[in-house]
């Protein structure tokens, strides 16, 4: 039977009201008559932001007495989305706050979407930073998310005659209600210049980096709610500004003012977000910014140590632990170095003692052209102090190397930082693995090949140090915020207390074939896919039918994700159609978000030719509303939060061994999606979870896909074997979707054969469109299809965010909550 778990809210309906009037007065200068749905929805955020001050000073105030033990996750990106229904939902206000608006003739719904998302990021990555800080603070742990305040987010995405077009994201143009600006915590960064070797008395060498301009650091601190509202903690991002002395003198003396006209500019630092995840761009300005960040929080984190342990470093270790997300803010290693070694004058050995006692990596990817390197030179000029430092790290690590492999010089040039070649480069990953205590990768799968095929040579220098961490994700955003009438039917059935501890999802399972609650599970899931008909009518003018499966694919457009293996299916879906006017199938709507790199020319390419096939299939009454495709502009954490809860079946479909975990999986399998997906990533851990009789995997496999490759794999064969693929491939040729420009859409046939097809998308082609065909004849069978999606939800507990964190904590940060006193 139910349990009751919320507390009773801190602040009654008649107080909230009150709130809300005040800050519509005094903080807004305007009243109920003039206000606004803007106005409305920054007089709620500044009501219940003063809960949240309150909870942030006293986890503060907790936190500094106890002297307790913190994680800093250090990340460029954190992609947050809105606050206000998340901060309302996790001090248990949201009724509250409904209910006072509602008697204010505002309705809560249309201020929510008054909220411009919080976009600082690109993707999974930076989703992940976000769920965990959740889980952080939800299990009250000491925890502070360290980043870059981006004056622009990732870009907005309009869609132009099908093709994308870039927009300046502007997050913050009418100000953010939840941001506090701390000018008290100013830091200032060097770069440039030249290094200068002095020798002090005893003969130790001492280094002085006479920087070439310094920049401020500027905090702002947004508070992060915790769940039922104890622990609040912090995201501190750092924005760039001009500094008071911007030292030209140096330069001049020097002669390097020709020199100092390339350099960047204090504002540009975070000015933007890198639009690209997963191949690595290799610019000066992105350098600087995760060197601005890393350099910013680390002196935070010294000053907030000094305060409580003066001098003494040799407690640093204890006190402090910094999780990298991923090699990003990597120069952070060689960054502590020179503080504790140039700046504390620690020996070298003690300082790296240290050093090798805080970091942790989290790497996310395999993807060669993801991982970063940096050119020496690009290196040396903007940070000439860490380029010596990371020389003499790899120095001692050659030592170590050859000690472990006498004389084996193909293993040192193999694990050095440092890549010799035409330009020498230095390797952020090796760095990384080399300065950190313990490195993960994100599902267990994605652990396994960081072990054998990403550094296996490290992983036998040192034992234990690479270890799996599966990636998870909050389910009080991902379930409870985002799908309330299926939250309600969950809470009626086994109670409250499953957004804390996700396994209780499992009592679920015993009412997966019970007749009445299938149906009332089923009424939830077409409830909200009407919501997101209206959704699709209104941004794209089609209507879709909700008795359709509504088939979901939602992530960043790669290659190796492989929308275009979901694209060539519904041409092929759509030809079929076309030959036989019988063709049997029940109808589905394919719903696509995604964004492209702009500089990505082939998932453009992508991205267009779903929207020309869009129109076309959209608009042949021959199709008969069998297939419709709706590709919604703008993916982002807000739209995410509309098109999960009213998935039917969820596309997990990258090249075996290219996906390191995947998160959208988790997000649609909780809200009741069933997953055709390869065995890649947290798939794998899916469908170990939910079992092979609910979930529809098909494909490749790592070990086939490496064979295949070894074998010498010809996508020609399969152009050639198969009919289908060949009039699918040939007709992207045609100007059949793009009348009166044939070859518009060329490219995709191209890569996929001329290019040699590097993902293997013709290799997968057939065994996908076979599961398609399976999903179609499960669906068909409503009570056994209700069955399936009640085990999705019900077997999600695994990837709770929370599950992450717990492992984070025993395996890697060694940390203990801290309770907050009032
Ligand atoms: C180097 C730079 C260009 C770069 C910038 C962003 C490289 C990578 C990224 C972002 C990577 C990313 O989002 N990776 C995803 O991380 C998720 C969380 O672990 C995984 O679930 C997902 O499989 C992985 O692609």
């Amino acid at each position: 039977k139910a349990t009751k778990t919320q507390p009773s809210p801190v602040i009654d309906k008649a107080a909230f009201k009150a709130a809300v009037i005040k800050h519509l007065h005094c903080t807004l200068g305007t009243d109920e008559n003039k206000a606004n749905n803007h106005a409305w929805w920054k007089a709620t955020c500044a009501a219940i932001q003063e809960q949240v001050l309150e909870g942030l000073r006293k986890t503060q105030k907790s936190h500094y007495l106890n002297d307790t033990r913190a994680v800093h996750y250090f990340s460029a990106e954190f992609l947050m989305g809105r606050l206000l229904s998340n901060n309302l939902q996790n001090f248990g206000l949201f009724d509250v706050a409904s209910g006072a608006l509602k008697e204010l003739g505002v309705e809560i719904s249309d201020i929510l979407e008054e909220e411009p998302d919080m976009a600082l990021g690109n993707g999974g990555l930076g989703r992940l930073a976000a769920c965990f800080i959740d889980s952080l603070a939800t299990m009250e742990l000491p925890a502070i998310g360290y980043g870059i305040h981006y004056e622009h987010g990732l870009f907005r995405q309009e869609i132009k005659s099908g093709a994308q077009i870039e927009r300046p994201d502007s997050w913050r143009d009418y100000g953010n209600p939840w941001e506090i600006c701390r000018p008290e915590s100013i830091q200032e960064v060097s770069l440039y210049g030249y290094v200068e070797t002095k020798y002090g008395d005893n003969g130790r060498v001492l280094k002085e980096w006479h920087p070439g301009s310094i920049v401020k650091g500027v905090p702002w601190d947004i508070p992060v709610v915790g769940y039922e509202g104890k622990t609040v903690n912090v995201l501190r991002l750092w924005q760039s500004e001009a500094s008071d002395y911007f030292n030209w003198d140096v330069f001049n003396a020097g002669g390097y003012v020709d020199a100092q006209r390339e350099n960047v500019s204090a504002e540009t630092i975070s000015k933007v977000l890198y639009p690209n995840d997963e191949t690595e761009a290799g610019k000066e300005l992105r350098l600087i910014q995760q060197y601005f960040f890393c350099s910013c929080s680390l002196k935070d984190i010294i000053r907030r140590y000094k305060r409580a342990h003066g001098d003494d470093w040799s407690r640093f270790a204890d006190q402090v632990v910094i999780q990298l997300n991923d090699t990003h803010p990597a120069i952070s290693i060689p960054e502590l170095m020179r503080i504790l070694v140039d700046r504390a004058e620690l020996g070298w050995d003690e300082a790296w003692g240290i050093c090798t006692k805080v970091f942790a990596y989290t790497n996310h990817t395999l993807l060669p052209e993801a991982l970063e390197k940096w050119p020496a030179r690009m290196i040396e000029k903007i940070l000439p102090r860490h380029l010596e430092i990371i020389y003499e790290i790899n120095h001692r690590f050659m030592a170590e190397v050859d000690k472990k492999w006498p004389g084996d010089n193909a293993m040192k040039a193999k694990l050095s930082i440092i890549e010799e070649g035409n330009e020498k480069m230095v390797r952020m990953g090796h760095l990384s693995v080399i300065g950190s205590f313990a490195v993960n990768g994100v599902a267990e799968m994605h652990s396994r090949l960081v072990k054998s095929s990403l550094f296996p040579e490290f992983d036998e220098l040192y034992p234990g140090k690479l270890t799996n961490v599966t990636n998870g994700i909050t389910p009080r955003r991902w379930l409870k915020a985002c799908n309330p009438a299926l939250s309600k039917l969950i809470d009626k059935k086994i109670g409250e207390d499953w957004p804390r501890d996700l396994d209780k999802l499992q009592g679920l399972a015993k009412f997966a074939s019970n007749k009445t609650f299938q149906k009332q599970f089923m009424k939830v899931k077409l409830e909200n896919k009407e919501l997101l008909a209206e959704e699709i009518r209104k941004s794209l003018d089609i209507e879709v039918d909700v008795n359709a499966i509504f088939d979901v694919q939602i992530k960043r457009l790669h290659e190796y994700k492989r929308q275009h293996l979901a694209l060539l299916n519904i041409m092929a879906l759509y030809r079929r159609i076309l030959e036989n006017p019988d063709y049997d199938m029940h109808p589905r709507v394919f719903v696509f978000g995604a964004k492209a790199a702009p500089g990505y020319k082939l998932a453009k390419d992508i991205i267009f030719a779903i929207n020309k096939v869009a129109d076309k299939i959209n608009n042949d009454p021959r199709v008969n509303n069998k297939i419709k495709v709706a590709f919604l502009p703008n993916y982002r954490v807000s739209l995410a939060e509309k098109m999960i809860p009213a998935a039917d079946v969820s596309e997990q479909i990258s090249t075996a061994g290219k996906e390191a975990s995947g998160t959208g999986n988790m997000k649609l399998a909780l809200n009741g999606a069933v997953t055709i997906g390869t065995l890649d990533g947290a798939n794998v851990e899916i469908a170990e979870e939910v079992g092979d009789d609910n979930i529809f995997i098909f494909g490749l496999t790592v070990e086939e896909v490496n064979e295949l490759k070894a074998n010498g794999y010809n996508p020609h064969d399969y152009y050639y074997k198969d009919p289908e693929i060949k009039a699918v491939l040939d007709w992207l040729e045609t100007d059949y979707f793009t009348p009166g420009k044939p070859g518009a859409l060329v490219s995709i046939k191209q890569s996929l054969l001329d290019n040699g097809d590097p993902y293997m998308v013709l290799a997968d082609f057939r065994a996908y469109s076979d599961a398609q065909i399976a999903v179609d004849a499960a669906y068909r069978d409503k009570e056994r299809w209700a069955e399936m999606a009640i085990i999705n939800t019900a077997k999600m507990g695994k990837f709770t965010s929370d599950r992450s964190i717990r492992d984070y904590v025993e395996r890697v940060w060694k940390l203990s909550p801290c309770k907050i006193e009032s």
